[in-house]
């Protein structure tokens, strides 16, 4: 609510180009953070929505920009890298060979971005995101999505019952440090950028075991369990541990806030705030 009465607010659907186009007209649009996509486990579920949205949307996306002359933000992930890939400090440039329909997409879509920076000079920049953590809107068909449903089970029931193995080892930040990182890329000196399909960022590597410790720091009696649904952990295991983002921290000064303690004091409060309203 707050949201859609922040400013101008309009419902879109990017794969209708020409409505895109007609508002980036009329509101003199000249960046687009295009954050519209299927996320990895409901794509596994439906891979042709998941192409549709994820590569056609993007790539009305790049049309409408390279047409009218505006910049896009691209939100890559963690996804891009495959079982293949090295898992300890991932570096910007590896191997890249994901095996989910959502990571195909993003590989895909980064290369699209790199593509039209390349041939046309549009300004794309992207960052590959690892799972976002926020109070603000629940998860929907994500494989990190338990690093935010276990703050609603501690809150209202006082336990979370995982999906994914306890020693699951994810990328994992906080929704204002993934807002601020991706504002900061938009604004930095074009010049300073070496990377053009997307940056590696991260903020903390966490496994679901230590996430529970940490919860548990603030509510003493709260109790984790395990039900190991075996998709969304194929997909986890197919994803680094931890990625190296020295790159974005050297040229446009990528540095996280929210540490594992302030994260979580941040997500319980909003939770039981919002419980309260
Ligand atoms: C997902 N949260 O789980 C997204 C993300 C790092 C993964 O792209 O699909």
């Amino acid at each position: 609510d707050e949201l859609a009465h922040s400013g101008p607010f309009y419902y879109l659907d990017v794969l209708q180009p020409d409505d895109v186009a007609r508002l980036v007209e009329e509101e003199k649009i000249d960046t687009i953070f295009h954050l519209a996509g299927i996320l990895s486990a409901r794509g596994e579920a439906n891979p042709e929505l998941a192409w549709q949205v994820n590569i056609e949307g993007l790539r009305n996306m790049l049309e409408v920009c390279r047409q009218q002359h505006c910049s896009l933000f691209f939100p890559s992930s963690i996804a891009v890298f495959g079982p293949s890939t090295p898992k300890d400090l991932t570096p910007q440039f590896t191997v890249q060979r994901p095996n989910t329909i959502y990571g195909i997409t993003k590989l895909a879509g980064e290369l699209l971005c790199d593509y039209y920076w390349q041939r046309y000079g549009v300004d794309c920049r992207s960052l590959r995101y690892p799972g976002l953590i926020s109070a603000g809107t629940r998860p929907g068909g994500g494989t990190t999505d338990y690093a935010v449903d276990i703050f609603y089970g501690a809150v209202q029931q006082g336990s979370y019952q995982c999906y994914l193995r306890a020693d699951c080892q994810l990328d994992m930040m906080y929704m204002d440090d993934a807002c601020q990182a991706a504002v900061q890329l938009m604004a930095a000196k074009a010049t300073a950028l070496t990377v053009r399909n997307g940056y590696n960022v991260t903020a903390l590597s966490l496994s679901p075991a230590q996430l529970g410790q940490a919860i548990a720091k603030q509510i003493p009696d709260f109790t984790m369990s395990y039900q190991v649904d075996p998709i969304r952990q194929a997909i986890a295991d197919s994803w680094p541990d931890q990625m190296d983002d020295h790159a974005a921290r050297q040229e446009w000064n990528w540095q996280p806030h929210y540490d594992l303690n302030r994260l979580v004091r941040t997500m319980l409060s909003k939770i039981k705030e919002s419980m309260e309203s």
